[in-house]
């Protein structure tokens, strides 16, 4: 019997609507510029998030790491959250790959004080590196897909252009901020020197991120992900995915949301259980049982025994995340797992 696999959107597996428009796909070498594909890509890409220019990445990972190269100098540093994704699970490459010193401030509930990172930025002091990136992450990963609001963005934004310093967004999931709020695209990009998007989660590409920027960013951020090894060839054929994913993957976002409502609402009276926060507001459901005495392995390990795939999420913590290859009937299977190993104290 097949898994239900809630470990991440990113196991989502192409369908056969978008293999096809993989096979159509026109090629050309990229690194020469010449991918029709690719291009169409980015332009789509640019033009929907109101920035000038985009460019086709690897991944979510490879996207937020050529942004803090292009922007950043080796001894600088940079703000983040201090549940952010590029602390937590980039495998220390600000600091491997950019010589960047992190500086993680505490963003409560996911949401980033613009007094907090105000008072982070490091005045002119001949002891002192250099502030030169602030970064955003929206949907909020760890906080449990939090979206950070708008005003939260902008006040952000406004800080990096008062005091001269880069503002990038880990946009890995903003498509989900854009589905929970009806806010458009441009306003989540409006202001940050350089956004990263991915189209191997909730959108179910197989491969596939962009960052977005002004032309010269791009132009720069271009050189940064061929010194990363990000230069690739005839890689159409994973763009047209991506084209694919967008066109109609997007518009459906809002069901994973409400699945993942759906199962928090299954699970909410299990005593001693915890969702953070509650309700899901997008996709990730992250569920604290610190209050129980209980291991989250075995808990893990009891679901997947039961044909149900979570993933471990930070001490008392695990996290399901719904996608499109989850349906209803998927998710009440989901919350009978559930129930029948946490239903009990
Ligand atoms: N997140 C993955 C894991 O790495 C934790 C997941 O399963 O959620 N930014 C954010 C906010 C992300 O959540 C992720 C992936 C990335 C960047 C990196 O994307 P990839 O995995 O494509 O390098």
């Amino acid at each position: 019997m097949k898994p239900i696999d809630l470990r991440s959107d990113t196991v989502t597996r192409p369908t056969p609507e978008m293999r096809a428009a993989m096979m159509a796909a026109l090629v050309g070498d990229d690194v020469f510029e010449d991918d029709p594909t690719v291009q169409e890509l980015e332009a789509k890409v640019a033009a929907l998030f109101g920035k000038e220019a985009a460019l086709f990445v690897a991944s979510g990972t490879m996207g937020n790491q050529v942004c803090l190269r292009t922007h950043g100098h080796h001894g600088d540093e940079l703000i983040c959250d201090d549940e952010a994704h590029i602390d937590w699970y980039e495998v220390g490459a600000a600091a491997a790959l950019s010589g960047l010193q992190l500086r993680p401030v505490p963003a409560p509930g996911g949401i980033p004080d613009p007094e907090r990172i105000a008072a982070a930025i490091r005045p002119p002091n001949i002891h002192h590196p250099v502030t030169s990136i602030i970064t955003v992450e929206n949907t909020h990963n760890r906080a449990g897909g939090v979206v950070v609001p708008l005003e939260i963005m902008r006040l952000v934004a406004a800080l990096g252009l008062e005091h001269g310093i880069r503002t990038h967004l880990d946009g890995a999931r903003i498509w989900n901020a854009w589905a929970a709020t009806g806010i458009p695209l441009p306003e989540w990009a409006r202001g940050y020197d350089s956004v990263s998007v991915c189209f191997s989660k909730g959108l179910g590409a197989p491969v596939g991120s962009a960052i977005m920027g002004t032309r010269d960013f791009i132009t720069r951020a271009r050189r940064t992900r061929k010194m990363f090894g990000g230069g690739m060839r005839q890689v159409g054929i994973l763009a047209a995915a991506c084209i694919w994913a967008i066109d109609h993957q997007l518009p459906k976002m809002a069901e994973d949301h409400r699945r993942a409502r759906h199962l928090a609402e299954g699970i909410s009276d299990i005593p001693g259980l915890r969702l953070i926060p509650d309700p899901p507001p997008t996709n990730i459901i992250v569920i604290d049982l610190s209050e129980r005495s209980v291991s989250t392995e075995q808990v893990l390990d009891n679901l997947k025994d039961r044909g149900v795939l979570l993933t471990p999420f930070g001490v008392g913590r695990i996290r399901a995340v719904t996608h499109r290859d989850v349906d209803d009937e998927d998710i009440e299977s989901a919350v009978s797992a559930l129930r029948d190993v946490l239903g009990k104290r």
